[in-house]
C-alpha cells in the first residue's frame, strides 16, 4: 500500500528545469478547486480543507532524498520484528481479542496477519505519521515529478473528506499521503476500507475495528486464504544452486515486478520435497496440495522461504519481499 519511490538524479535534473514555468500555486490550487467541484465536491467541505493551504517544503524534501535502501535482510528482520513490536503485538492482541475475532471471521483473515500489518505499518497505530493529508497531497501533486498520480489521489482525498469519515484537521498520514493505521493511500481507502461499526464513517485513523475490517477487507479481495499460512523459512540441499536456475520462470512476473522476478515459478509442494527442500528443523513439508514459490531475499547463499499464495497477497499491501517476509514472521510470533 504504502508507495515506495525511489528517485533517479535524471528525473530531477528534468523537472527541475520544468518547475520555474510553472503557474503560482494560488492558480494551480484555484484550478485544482474546481477540478474537485466538477466533481461533485461540496464548496464546504473546499473551503475547509483548503483553506490557507501552501505547499510543504519538508514533503519535497522526503520526497527528493529518500535514501538508498542498503539494510541487509538480516537487520531489516531484527528491526522490524524486534522483540518489543512482539511484545506490544501480543498486548494488542489480548487487548482487542473479541474484534480482531469478529474481523477475522467476517473476512476470512486469521487474526495475526492483521495484527502483523498493523504492527507493520504503523506500529499498532501510534505512529501514522502526522503530516495533514491534504497539504502533503497538494504538495506532490503541484510538484512536476508524478503530478497527475498525486492530482489524483488529492480529489479522492476531498471526495474521502465530503462523504464525512473524517475532519480535515484530523485526516493525517505519512508525508506521501497514505492515511492513518492501516496507511491507505485516498484511492485504497475507497475501494477497501469498512465501516465495520456501522457508525456510517469508514473511519481508520481512530476506529480500532474499522482498522482491522479495512485491512482484513483488503486482503480478502486480494484472495486471501484462511486455510493456508503464508510460506516458512526452509532449509535447502547441499545441490540447490546446482539447479536453482532452472526453476526460475520463463515469464517475466506480471506484477509486483520488483519482489517477485526474484522468485522461482511455483511448483506444488510435493515436488519442493522430492528436490530436498526441507523444513528448518529438517522436518519433512507439509503434504496439503499447496503451490510454493522459493525466494531468496538476501540472494545466494542467504536464508530461503518457500512463500504460497497468501504471501503474494501480502505483497499487494506493499511490492516487497522483506516488507511480506517481515509481516509472516510477525505473524508467526503472534500465533
Ligand atoms: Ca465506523
Amino acid at each position: 500500500m504504502r508507495l515506495i519511490f525511489f528517485c533517479c538524479s535524471l528525473l530531477i535534473l528534468i523537472s527541475g528545469s520544468a518547475t520555474a514555468q510553472q503557474a503560482p500555486f494560488s492558480e494551480w490550487l484555484a484550478a485544482l478547486r474546481a477540478e474537485a467541484e466538477g466533481q461533485g465536491v461540496s464548496a464546504a467541505t473546499l473551503d475547509t480543507a483548503l483553506a490557507g493551504i501552501e505547499p510543504d517544503p519538508e514533503v519535497i524534501r522526503l520526497d527528493r532524498h529518500q535514501p538508498e535502501f542498503t539494510q541487509t535482510f538480516q537487520r531489516y528482520i531484527e528491526l522490524r520484528v524486534s522483540e518489543t513490536r512482539v511484545r506490544r503485538g501480543l498486548e494488542q492482541k489480548a487487548a482487542h481479542w473479541p474484534a480482531l475475532e469478529r474481523v477475522g471471521q467476517a473476512y476470512g483473515v486469521q487474526p495475526r496477519f492483521i495484527l502483523a500489518i498493523w504492527g507493520l505499518e504503523t506500529n499498532y497505530g501510534s505512529f501514522t505519521g502526522g503530516k495533514g493529508v491534504v497539504r502533503s497531497l497538494a504538495t506532490l501533486a503541484y510538484d512536476e515529478r508524478r503530478s497527475a498520480y498525486f492530482r489524483r489521489e488529492l480529489l479522492n482525498a476531498l471526495k474521502i473528506l465530503d462523504e464525512g469519515h473524517i475532519d480535515a484537521a484530523a485526516m493525517k498520514g505519512s508525508w506521501a499521503g497514505a492515511m492513518g493505521q492501516s496507511q491507505f493511500m485516498p484511492s485504497s481507502f475507497l475501494d477497501y476500507a469498512e465501516d465495520f461499526d456501522g457508525d456510517g464513517r469508514r473511519d481508520i485513523w481512530l476506529t480500532e475495528i474499522d482498522v482491522f475490517a479495512s485491512i482484513a477487507n483488503y486482503l480478502s479481495r486480494y484472495g486471501w486464504r484462511n486455510d493456508m499460512t503464508w510460506g516458512r523459512p526452509v532449509m535447502l540441499p547441499v545441490a540447490y544452486d546446482n539447479f536453482a536456475q532452472q526453476l526460475m520462470p520463463a515469464e517475466e512476473p506480471k506484477s509486483c515486478r520488483r519482489a517477485l522476478k526474484s522468485h522461482t515459478d511455483r511448483f506444488p509442494l510435493a515436488r519442493w520435497q522430492e528436490l530436498g527442500i526441507r523444513r528448518l528443523n529438517g522436518g519433512d513439508l507439509p503434504t496439503r496440495d499447496f503451490s510454493a514459490s522459493m525466494v531468496r531475499p538476501a540472494g545466494a547463499g542467504g536464508p530461503a522461504f518457500l512463500t504460497y499464495a497468501n504471501y503474494r497477497t501480502i505483497l499487494r499491501y506493499n511490492c516487497s519481499n522483506y516488507y511480506a517476509i517481515s509481516v509472516g514472521m510477525l505473524a508467526n510470533r503472534l500465533r
